[in-house]
């Protein structure tokens, strides 16, 4: 068997690394120049003969059996369309992986919040004492533990729209679909095409499985559900703030509860008890809850587990207090809608740091929802496409700064004690870091450095 890899990156490399353990003849080509080759993979090349196109593309796909496409790389391109049509299969690196693991999959996608809840049903998974691994868009590739998995693994997988546009058997036993707001609309061009994608996470499942979705988000049942001309044969499980449905988890006064298939009532935890702040970690709980029940974990481990949770690590997380203001990391807000539910959940004296790659989303209605935002700080290289909005509302209290130091630095001085300096750039980091985690670990470091200076 023959396949080329297409993208370098984790899942590029881990798929490399699969299929030649499979015995596969392979290629791999990647859009960077040869000399941002990683060492690693260059030696691991030579040793097994792996024919590399870095910066070109071989003229013809004739040959190749499968082409295995990285979550960053476009399906629609057309060199893709072109492999098609000479007969290539083409797999995403999550289906790959769907295909070579053993274990069984839940899965998770939405617009916001699928990185907390996968991280929250990854340690309610743990704490029952199951093979866990928790994987995929979260940082580590599904490929990676895939062949090692066996039938006692369970794969709590985050998964985004990218891999969700190349999956053709992938059938997780629970899936959910948290929320749909727009983003990353360069890649699907429209909410339709992006909810489309989304959708595909319960393409595949069969009358054993269950679908979890938000009932209280219209656009995500119309567009990802209803919309669909498919079939859906796992069984609708719904969570809502808002009602009580017949079967599912939801909110009574500030209680969490869950209703099961029998129509069973089961009390999950009251909301005051939750560390982590805010409405939508609320709805990140009750999803997380409803997985690990239908997955068979007992609601006393759900609970212990839901009361613990601290959150992540780049989402509204707590940095430090100096000189009575609060630095808060929301790095990984890197759409609208994200950055809306930080500031939401921070409520009032914010001083917000936003800018960024802008992915092309439109600002016009983030702008209206700044009501605790005392001041905006603006960086990156398409602060303009936020300021501009700013302008046309009349908002004139922002300043634009050269980076995330003077941000900070800015910040800091207009500052006054109670206030909460939050970064939360509604955009991708692209622009200036290679991740949003990255961004993320520099705002950390400069607040260690403010307070180094004033100890
Ligand atoms: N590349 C090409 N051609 C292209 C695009 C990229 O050759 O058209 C090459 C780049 O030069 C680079 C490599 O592909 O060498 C990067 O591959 P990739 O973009 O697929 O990134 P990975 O390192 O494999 O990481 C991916 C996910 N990245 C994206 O979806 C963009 C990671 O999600 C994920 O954690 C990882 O797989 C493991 O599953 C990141 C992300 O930003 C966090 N996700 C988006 C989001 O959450 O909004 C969807």
């Amino acid at each position: 068997m023959k396949a080329i890899i297409i993208g370098l990156g984790k899942s590029g490399k881990c798929a490399m690394y699969a299929l030649q353990d499979l015995g596969y003849e392979l290629a791999i080509q990647d859009s960077k120049d040869p000399e941002k080759a990683e060492p690693e993979v260059a030696e691991f090349c030579k040793k097994h003969n792996i024919t590399e196109y870095y910066g070109t593309m071989p003229d013809d796909f004739t040959g190749f059996d499968m082409m295995v496409l990285s979550p960053g790389v476009d399906p629609e391109k057309d060199f893709v369309q072109k492999a098609r049509e000479q007969g290539v299969e083409i797999v995403g690196e999550l289906e790959l992986a769907f295909r070579l693991a053993k274990g069984n999959f839940v899965a998770i996608t939405g617009t916001n919040g699928k990185t907390t809840t996968t991280s929250l049903v990854g340690e309610i998974f743990k704490a029952s004492g199951r093979k866990t691994n928790v994987v995929g868009n979260i940082g580590l590739p599904v490929i990676s533990v895939a062949q090692e998995s066996t039938e006692e693994d369970w794969m709590v997988t985050e998964v985004s729209s990218f891999q969700l546009q190349t999956v053709s058997t992938f059938r997780p036993r629970v899936s959910a679909i948290l929320n749909l707001t727009p983003d990353h609309m360069n890649r699907h061009h429209t909410m339709e095409a992006y909810a489309e994608a989304k959708s595909a996470i319960w393409w595949y499942q069969t009358p054993e499985d269950y679908l979890i979705l938000n009932a209280d988000d219209e656009t995500l049942l119309k567009l990802c559900l209803h919309d669909i001309p498919r079939e859906l044969k796992a069984k609708l499980v719904l969570f809502s703030r808002k009602i009580e449905p017949e079967f599912g988890a939801y909110l009574k006064g500030d209680d969490l509860m869950f209703k099961d298939e029998q129509g069973e009532v089961h009390h999950i935890i009251n909301r005051n008890e939750l560390i982590v702040p805010g409405d939508h970690n609320v709805e990140n709980a009750l999803a997380a809850a409803a997985i690990c029940y239908l997955c068979g974990i007992s609601m006393e481990v759900i609970r212990e587990t839901l009361a613990q949770f601290k959150g992540v690590e780049h989402r509204l997380e707590f940095v430090d207090e100096l000189e009575g203001v609060r630095y808060y990391n929301d790095s990984k807000g890197t759409n609208t809608d994200a950055s809306i539910i930080a500031i939401r959940a921070l409520k009032e004296n914010i001083i917000l740091i936003a800018g960024g790659d802008a992915k092309m989303q439109d600002f016009s209605d983030y702008v209206t929802h700044l009501q605790g935002v005392k001041h905006i700080l603006l960086f990156g290289r398409d602060a303009y496409m936020i300021k501009e909005p700013l302008d046309k509302i009349g908002f004139k209290d922002y300043t634009e700064h050269k980076d995330l130091e003077e941000c900070v630095r800015y910040g800091r001085s207009i500052a006054k004690p109670g206030d909460k300096i939050l970064l939360s750039p509604a955009c991708a980091s692209w622009d200036m870091y290679p991740r949003f985690e990255k961004r993320g670990e520099h705002f950390k470091e400069i607040v260690q450095k403010i307070k180094d200076e004033i100890d």
